[in-house]
């Protein structure tokens, strides 16, 4: 038996990348140095020694990476600006060779059909800006709005879906409490100083956005969770509320106009020390600016128990019999679902789109040069059945875009770890369209696919 799952005409199906993990090319054209650069070329800090000097060389290979999304029928591609290509000092002197190199990726989408959806910041903030203070400095908030002015001034005309930020919980909490992520600090202060940062470097672009982009909608992608208690003991029912305080509350709250969360400030100030006096008048309502969507990024839920791992994170709970993928998130389609449920009637945004979904597996071309990943197909086949299901339910979802377009470097874990539906051959550089992607190429063609 199947069962034949359909979307709207007009649903925005795409695929999703990221600058430093496919581009390559990162000291040229006068690109300046990231932290991620920095990070990376730092022994110890990204497994194998591995990092995006290269990556899948995006940066040259651009315009038969475009046939490849035409050839999968992709309505969209979200992709990010390296803001060191721009401005290589962080800001003040731009970097012509930069723009043009974004002017001429929208220019050859458009060209094909395709409609860019363009990330201001994934991750790769210029290491000047890092030297100054880096997020945890209110001056790196305003570096952005100069950043986000510069690049919607030259593509303002053409591009007409922006995303300010993605997943600012990784930035703040990879990157400066737990440090496993670029710049790499361990300080609960650090980290707060960046949660607001980021946030009002949202807000204040917002606006800026608008006027140089007239008519363009936009948006922040988040990677909110689905946080459930372990088991149904007072304890680990505060562990869960907890972790829903700092994975969800604490960015979703201050984005839809209810401020910081109480309990999650409280538990900074009693645990860390750390006071929320870097707020200054006017922000929390900059903040709130009204968007166009919420981006969800969402891979997998959290299970709390009342027990932290060593980096303050939440242990990572196994549970038995349920498939994992090779990062070893759990596989839970339903968990996408109630998420998106609960997005949508507690913040009701004005509309939601998925800004990454997908799966890492590594099956790789056989004798014939088939991938057959079975398994990303399944994933995402049985994700997107939960989207549909959410949208039946009232959620206003309007796009999905798979992560990723192509295998590339997955930040910490190197090339270990591989997302893409398409495969890419890190020595030759050649790319193959693996089964997920020969299945999603047909499911636009469609508007549907059958669930098994
Ligand atoms: O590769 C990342 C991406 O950069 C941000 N979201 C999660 C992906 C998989 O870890």
């Amino acid at each position: 038996m199947t069962k034949q799952v359909t979307f709207p005409h007009d649903f925005i199906w795409g695929a999703a990348t990221a600058a430093y993990q496919i581009e390559g090319a990162w000291d040229q054209d006068g690109k300046g140095e990231s932290i991620w650069d920095r990070f990376s070329h730092t022994p110890g800090k990204v497994l194998n020694g591995e990092n995006g000097d290269v990556a899948c060389d995006h940066y040259h290979r651009w315009q038969d990476d475009l046939d490849l999304m035409a050839a999968l029928n992709l309505r969209a591609y979200r992709f990010s600006i390296a803001w060191p290509r721009i401005l290589p000092a962080g800001r003040g002197q731009v970097n012509p060779a930069g723009l043009d190199f974004y002017d001429r990726l929208v220019d050859g989408l458009l060209a094909r059909g395709i409609r860019p959806f363009a990330t201001l910041y994934h991750w790769d903030l210029p290491q000047a800006l890092e030297d100054a203070g880096g997020w945890p400095a209110r001056s790196t908030a305003e570096a952005f709005v100069e950043y986000a002015d510069v690049v919607s001034r030259r593509l303002g005309d053409r591009v007409q879906d922006w995303i300010t930020h993605n997943e600012p919980f990784c930035t703040a909490f990879l990157g400066h409490m737990i440090g496993v992520h670029a710049p790499g600090h361990n300080d609960a202060a650090k980290t707060a100083r960046t949660v607001h940062h980021l946030l009002l470097s949202h807000g204040w672009a917002v606006p800026v956005l608008r006027a140089n982009s007239p008519g363009a909608r936009v948006g922040l992608a988040l990677n909110p969770n689905e946080v459930v208690p372990a088991s149904a003991s007072q304890v680990d029912l505060r562990a869960a509320a907890r972790e829903d305080g700092i994975r969800n509350r604490l960015f979703l709250d201050p984005l839809y106009h209810r401020g910081y969360p109480a309990d999650v400030v409280e538990r900074l100030d009693v645990e860390y020390g750390v006071r929320f006096d870097f707020v200054q008048p006017g922000d929390m309502d900059a903040i709130a600016v009204p968007t166009d969507f919420m981006g969800v990024n969402y891979y997998n839920r959290t299970i709390a128990r009342d027990e932290e791992a060593p980096n303050n994170l939440p242990p990572a709970i196994t549970v038995e019999g349920n498939e994992h993928t090779e990062m070893g998130w759990e596989v839970y389609p339903p968990g996408f679902y109630n998420l998106l449920c609960r997005l949508h009637f507690d913040y009701r945004p004005a509309s939601m789109i998925i800004t990454e979904n997908g799966a890492s597996y590594s099956d790789g071309p056989d004798a014939a040069g088939r991938s057959a990943d079975q398994r990303r197909l399944n994933y995402i086949r049985d994700h997107l059945a939960e989207v549909r299901r959410a949208m039946d339910a009232g959620v206003p979802l309007n796009g999905y875009f798979t992560w990723s377009l192509m295998d590339n470097f997955e930040w910490a874990f190197g090339y270990s770890q591989r997302f893409g539906m398409v495969w890419v051959d890190y020595a030759t550089q050649q790319r193959l369209l693996k089964d997920s992607a020969l299945w999603y190429r047909d499911l636009i063609a469609n508007d549907g696919f059958a669930l098994p």
